[in-house]
């Protein structure tokens, strides 16, 4: 009897029926059953009584029975746990209609006993047995039955409506067993289920009907299972499931496909499976997700949508992926959030370069970073932050926390920070006072790096004397947004220095990513004022559209990473003519064409100069007309004559090409006659002419060129041939030829007369125009007397 004196007061104070009619019987009991288990000569069951129970409670635990000692009729609750009973127990159970709760965990019953006759237990545990399957015909119909746990066993077959007349079952556990598959619509009779439990199995497949009938189910736990694959609509119908636990099996993707249904789930946890991704639009069908656990899984990256639609989510666990990229609108849906666990992953700050990813959390209190890649964090990465008490970001190696880090997050008490690595120059001091003010200390234990004179001082005790210059890449040249020529080559050119001096590393980014292949020229280190500096030119050595973007080149050291001011790089196409413009030759008073047009992009603009000049007649006088490939000048006259330049411009550059325009006058003769002259004369023939340019002329007798001799000479720019002392060998007919594009003749006949009379005759002449052998003009020519 260990009745103690305690639990019988209670038992009286709190006294009811079956106790105190268990008082008395005690006893009797006792005696009763000494012969009954005859190989256990120490029993004393039952024992024990509890009165706190509503129940009276009997513990026949631990006895080494192999057989049920006989139970009196006014048990409530029996553990028979702990012993070595079998399967010879069915009927022992009958008649005992106060049972209402039955423990028989930790014997060796290979099968489920059979209660096939009226009782009232709802509570039977036969955990830790060696039952096998679970078949027709033990549980009677309508059982009583309420909750039933069959944890540790080696089920590994559940018969088809094995279950079907527990109806009034609301708890089932079946955890620890060898159930590979399980047999469609097993729950169908099971309405009032609200708890199931099949962890630790081999299941693999979770096929749509397997779950059918679980209406009122609110709890489902299959974790540390084989699953692999979740039959679309497999939780279809779990209108009232509000815990889901699939952790530990092989799940690789989630998809709404399989979420649908879980309109009333607030707890899903799904860590340590294989889940690489997350179908947008997943969690679509239960808004009221509360607490989501993603945790040792195998995400890469956060897309905008991966997490849409949960609003109302205010834990999320995403520690142990590979989560490297976190898009700008990944967290931006759940504005509920409380906490979220983002440590041990690969995220690295600065390659991300993000603006504010997480200030959309304006409710976040507790944020864990701890075990990840940041190197550096800067001024906006913890915006709108404004609830956040408790900041892990332990275990990152952190160099630098730029100034204004933590203006948003204005209620941070813990600041979890064991950086080693810290830059502790003195832009940090900033951090120094606002930890002293702002935060518990007691959880930073970071410390410098550099300096050396700081190194391993923990920050709190970095002031205005320790403090130094700043040893991450300075930029001194940041790469130039220019227009790029195509097919041309181009080059960005980023230039850093560091104060000591240490290697640096170049990156080249465009838009935000990576560029393939880059062609870089890496600079050894100059000396230029005594400075030395790095040098990375970026070179594209042949252009195309594709190469437009903004470019920014990220230098690294040791210490740190600095960003480039982004350089917009904008393709351009050089000017090319298409039509060029010749030299054109006409005749006053007609139209000149002169061709230029050319292509590029943007399309170049053409623009005309005469001789260097933007202000020339046929412009000022607006007698030039362009259209889309020529300028016409019209009505040309000889002051239009030069040189012409079409420029072709764009914001490539400019060509120009030049032609030379020529606006020819119909040379007017001045003068011409036919002379007699007595010999021993003097003769002076004239071949005055105007027009422009103005023409060479050339003189011939009977048709050979003039030779000049001592009797014989020209003047006035050859427009005059003088014959001192004629002879009658210099009688003949002579010709004067005027010759520019406009060939024309002057015959002059000339008689050489005996040196007697002298007589003068005037005669028309003919001048013959040729132009281009098209025309003809006759010319009147005046006469002179010699
Ligand atoms: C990345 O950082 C540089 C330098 O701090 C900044 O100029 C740039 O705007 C940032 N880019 C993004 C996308 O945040
Ligand atoms: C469990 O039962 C199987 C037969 O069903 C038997 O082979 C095995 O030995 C039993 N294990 C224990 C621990 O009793
Ligand atoms: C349900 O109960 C009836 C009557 O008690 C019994 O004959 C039948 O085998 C039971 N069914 C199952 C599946 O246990
Ligand atoms: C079980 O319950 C149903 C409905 O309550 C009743 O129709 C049926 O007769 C009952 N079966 C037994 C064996 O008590
Ligand atoms: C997971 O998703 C990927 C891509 O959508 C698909 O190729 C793969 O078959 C899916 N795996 C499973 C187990 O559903
Ligand atoms: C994600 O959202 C940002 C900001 O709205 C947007 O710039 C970006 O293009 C989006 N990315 C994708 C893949 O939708
Ligand atoms: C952080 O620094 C420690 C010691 O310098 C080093 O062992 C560790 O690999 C670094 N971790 C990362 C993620 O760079
Ligand atoms: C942080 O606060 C300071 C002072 O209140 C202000 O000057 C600075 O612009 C703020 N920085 C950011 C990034 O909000
Ligand atoms: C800098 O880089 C060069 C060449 O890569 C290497 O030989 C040298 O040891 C490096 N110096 C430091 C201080 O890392
Ligand atoms: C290296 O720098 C010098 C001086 O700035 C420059 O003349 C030279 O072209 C650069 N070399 C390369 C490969 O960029
Ligand atoms: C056009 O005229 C200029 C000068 O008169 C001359 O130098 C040039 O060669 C000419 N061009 C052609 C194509 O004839
Ligand atoms: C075209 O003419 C301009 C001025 O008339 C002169 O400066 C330039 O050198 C010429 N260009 C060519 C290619 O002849």
């Amino acid at each position: 009897m260990h009745l103690t004196s305690r639990s019988l007061i209670r038992c009286i104070c709190k006294i009811k029926m079956g106790c105190a009619r268990l008082l008395t019987i005690v006893t009797i009991v006792i005696v009763l059953m000494i012969p009954i288990s005859v190989q256990n000569e120490n029993i004393e069951c039952p024992h024990k009584c509890d009165c706190l129970e509503e129940y009276v409670y009997v513990d026949c635990s631990k006895k080494n029975l192999v057989s049920v000692p006989r139970i009196p009729k006014w048990v409530g609750k029996l553990n028979l746990n702990y012993n070595k009973l079998t399967n010879d127990v069915t009927n022992v159970f009958e008649g005992l209609l106060s049972l209402q709760s039955l423990k028989l965990d930790d014997d060796a019953f290979t099968s489920i006993p059979i209660f096939l006759h009226q009782n009232q237990i709802e509570e039977i545990s036969i955990n830790r047995n060696n039952i096998s399957a679970i078949n027709i015909g033990h549980f009677p119909a309508n059982s009583t039955l309420k909750s039933l746990s069959i944890n540790g066993n080696h089920i590994k077959v559940i018969e088809e409506g094995a279950l079907n007349n527990l109806t009034n079952l609301v708890i089932l556990k079946l955890n620890r067993n060898e159930i590979v598959s399980l047999p469609n619509q097993l729950f169908k009779h099971q309405s009032n289920l609200k708890i199931l439990e099949l962890n630790h199995n081999k299941i693999h497949v979770i096929t749509d009907m397997l779950f059918r009938g679980l209406s009122s189910l609110t709890t489902l736990k299959i974790k540390y299972n084989n699953i692999e694959n979740i039959m679309d609509g497999a939780f279809f119908g779990f209108k009232s499931v509000n815990l889901l636990q699939l952790d530990h099996n092989r799940i690789q993707n989630i998809s709404k496909d399989w979420m649908y249904g879980l309109e009333s789930l607030t707890t899903l946890s799904l860590s340590n499976n294989l889940i690489t991704q997350i179908d947008f639009g997943s969690w679509e069908f239960c808004p009221s997700l509360k607490e989501l656990d993603l945790s040792h899984n195998y995400l890469i990256e956060i897309e905008n949508r991966t997490f849409q639609h949960l609003t109302n989510l205010l834990t999320l666990n995403l520690s142990y992926n590979n989560i490297s990229a976190i898009l700008q609108e990944a967290f931006s849906h759940m504005v509920q959030l409380q906490i979220l666990f983002l440590n041990r992953n690969k995220i690295s700050w600065t390659v991300e370069n993000m603006t504010g990813p997480f200030s959309k959390l304006q409710n976040l209190v507790k944020f864990n970073l701890s075990d990840n890649h940041i190197k550096s964090i800067s001024s906006r990465d913890f915006e709108g932050l404004s609830n956040v008490v408790e900041l892990d970001l332990r275990s990152n190696n952190i160099t630098s926390i730029q100034q204004h880090s933590f203006n948003s997050t204005s209620k941070i008490k813990k600041l979890y920070l064991n950086s080693s690595s810290l830059i502790c120059d003195c832009k940090l001091l900033w951090l120094v006072k606002w930890i002293r003010d702002k935060v518990e200390q007691n959880y930073i234990t970071a410390t410098c790096a550099y300096p050396a004179e700081v190194r391993g001082v923990v920050i709190s005790r970095l002031n205005e004397d320790n403090c130094g210059d700043s040893p991450e890449p300075q930029i001194t040249e940041h790469p130039n947004t220019h227009l790029a020529i195509k097919n041309r080559s181009t080059n960005l050119v980023c230039s850093a220095t560091s104060k000591p001096f240490s290697n640096m590393t170049f990156l080249w980014k465009k838009n935000s990513g990576n560029i393939s292949n880059p062609q870089v020229y890496e600079n050894v280190t100059l000396r230029e004022h005594g400075k030395p500096y790095a040098t990375s030119v970026l070179g594209i050595p042949d252009v195309t559209n594709s190469d437009s973007g903004k470019y920014q080149c990220v230098v690294s050291n040791k210490f740190g990473t600095t960003y480039s001011s982004e350089a917009v790089v904008d393709i351009v196409t050089f000017p090319q003519f298409t039509h060029t413009p010749i030299n054109v030759t006409v005749k006053t008073g007609n139209t000149a064409i002169l061709n230029c047009a050319a292509t590029g992009d943007p399309p170049p603009e053409i623009s005309w100069k005469k001789d260097g000049e933007n202000d020339f007649p046929a412009a000022r006088e607006r007698r030039m007309m362009p259209t889309s490939h020529h300028i016409f000048i019209v009505n040309a006259k000889t002051t239009d004559m030069g040189i012409y330049s079409c420029a072709a411009k764009n914001s490539a550059g400019t060509i120009i090409a030049n032609a030379t325009l020529s606006v020819l006058q119909e040379p007017p003769f001045i003068m011409m006659e036919n002379k007699e002259v007595t010999s021993g004369d003097s003769v002076v023939l004239q071949c005055m002419i105007s027009g422009s340019p103005k023409p060479a002329l050339k003189w011939f007798k009977n048709g050979s060129p003039i030779v000049p001799t001592e009797r014989h000479f020209f003047t006035a720019h050859d427009q005059v041939f003088v014959i001192i002392g004629a002879e009658s060998s210099d009688a003949g007919h002579y010709e004067c030829k005027i010759t520019n594009e406009l060939v024309t003749k002057k015959d002059i006949e000339l008689k050489v007369l005996p040196p007697v009379a002298i007589t003068v005759n005037e005669e028309d002449m003919l001048g013959l125009f040729e132009m281009h052998g098209s025309a003809t003009a006759k010319q009147r020519m005046g006469d002179k007397q010699m």
